[in-house]
C-alpha cells in the first residue's frame, strides 16, 4: 500500500471525543519506549507525524492520525512506566481499556513487544486481557536492528513459548525496526488486507 497522506487528527484524554467510529482503526499499545510512535513514524514515511522521545512516557494521550484519508492509525500512552503513580497508572488503565471496549471499529491492535528482553508479564497479562476482551490483536517485535538474528531468533521462541501457558493460538507476530524499515511492507499489506476484507458499518 502507498501512503499518499497521512495527518494528525487529534489528541484526546476523553473517549466522548474520538472521531466518529466510521473509518477502519489500529491501534499500537505496548510498554513505554517500547517504540509506538516511531513506528507509526516509520510506517506512515512521516518522521514527525507522531511524537517520540528517548525519555519514557513520552505519549499521555490517545493520538488519531488519517492515513490517505480512509483509515485511522492510533497512538497510545505507553503501560508499565515505573515513574507513574499508581493512581495514575490506574486511572491510565480505565481510560485505555474504556477506549479498546468500546472502539467498534478497532478493526486490529498491535501489541508491541521489545525484542531484546525475555517475556514480560506486564505485557502477558495485557495480551490475556484482550483475550478475554476479544479484542483482536496481533504482537509486533520492535527495534530488531538492535539484536543479532540468532538473538531474534531465541526472543520469539521465548515469547511464544510464553503464550502457549495461556493461549492455544497463537497471534501473528511480526519483526519490526523502525530505524531500518524492516516489517514495513508487511505490516501495511496486513493492514490493506483487512481493510479490504473487513467492513466498517
Ligand atoms: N534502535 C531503535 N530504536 C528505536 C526503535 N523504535 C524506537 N526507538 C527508540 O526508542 C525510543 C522510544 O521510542 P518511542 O517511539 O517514543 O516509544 P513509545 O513506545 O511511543 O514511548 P511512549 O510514548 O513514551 O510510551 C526513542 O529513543 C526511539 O528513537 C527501533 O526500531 N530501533
Ligand atoms: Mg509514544
Amino acid at each position: 500500500m502507498i501512503i499518499k497522506s497521512a495527518e494528525f487528527v487529534i489528541s484526546n484524554t476523553d473517549i466522548k471525543k474520538l472521531p466518529a467510529p466510521n473509518l477502519h482503526e489500529y491501534a499500537f499499545i505496548g510498554r513505554s519506549n517500547v517504540g509506538k510512535s516511531s513506528l507509526i513514524n516509520m510506517l506512515t514515511g512521516r518522521k514527525k507525524l507522531a511524537k517520540t522521545s528517548s525519555t519514557p512516557g513520552k505519549t499521555q494521550t490517545i493520538n488519531h492520525f488519517i492515513i490517505n484519508d480512509n483509515w485511522y492509525l492510533t497512538d497510545l500512552p505507553g503501560y508499565g512506566y515505573a515513574k507513574v503513580s499508581k493512581t495514575e497508572r490506574a486511572k491510565w488503565s480505565s481510560f485505555i481499556q474504556r477506549y479498546l471496549k468500546v472502539r467498534e471499529n478497532l478493526v486490529c491492535l498491535f501489541v508491541l513487544i521489545d525484542s531484546r528482553i525475555k517475556p514480560q508479564a506486564i505485557d502477558l497479562d495485557f495480551m490475556d486481557w484482550c483475550g478475554k476482551n476479544e479484542i483482536p490483536f496481533v504482537i509486533v517485535m520492535t527495534k530488531t536492528d538492535k539484536i543479532s538474528s540468532s538473538q531474534l531468533k531465541k526472543s520469539k521462541l521465548a515469547l511464544k513459548k510464553a503464550m502457549e501457558e495461556t493461549w492455544e493460538f497463537l497471534p501473528d507476530i511480526y519483526i519490526t525496526s523502525s530505524n531500518s524499515g524492516t516489517g514495513k511492507d508487511e505490516l501495511l499489506r496486513y493492514i490493506d488486507d483487512l481493510n479490504k476484507s473487513i467492513k466498517i458499518s
